[in-house]
């Protein structure tokens, strides 16, 4: 089963009908799904998200934009995970992405970036724990 790693994909993505393209593009990179749910994330909740980036300038947007909309949480499992996931989805900034990438190909700007992937196993961890408690482990 490989490893596990959460996905988002974030308000614009989804209110732009983009969810089916992003978990085509999971899969085709040969990792399967575990769970999926569209939920209107919490203020609290984007904040423990995003934890790490409590004092940086754009938290308070960043949080403004996760809440504004609903969004596909995914579990996602398969060899590598975390990292294909981050593959999957490019850079930060889309217009720092590579062509092909989800950020490239559906991201508006820095802050809409149409995705969101674990970082590390440790992150993974984590963000797993707060949307699925059931599948978070190890
Ligand atoms: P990533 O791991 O690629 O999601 O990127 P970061 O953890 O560095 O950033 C998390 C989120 O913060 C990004 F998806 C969007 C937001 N962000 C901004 O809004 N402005 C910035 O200058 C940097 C990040």
């Amino acid at each position: 089963m490989g490893e596990r790693t959460l996905a988002i994909v974030k308000p614009g993505c989804l209110a732009e009908d983009h969810a089916g393209e992003v978990i085509q593009a999971y899969e085709a990179a040969g990792l399967r799904l575990a769970a999926a749910r569209v939920e209107r994330i919490s203020a609290e909740r984007a904040g423990e998200l995003y934890a790490e980036h409590v004092q940086k300038p754009f938290f308070g947007e960043l949080v403004e934009y996760m809440t504004s909309n609903p969004v596909l949480v995914i579990a996602l499992e398969g060899e590598d995970a975390i990292a294909a996931v981050r593959a999957v989805n490019g850079a930060t900034d889309p217009a720092e992405a590579e062509p092909g990438t989800l950020r490239y190909r559906l991201g508006d700007s820095v802050r809409r970036n149409a995705v969101h992937g674990s970082a590390t196993a440790e992150d993974a961890r984590r963000e797993l724990a707060l949307f699925f408690p059931e599948l978070a482990r190890g």
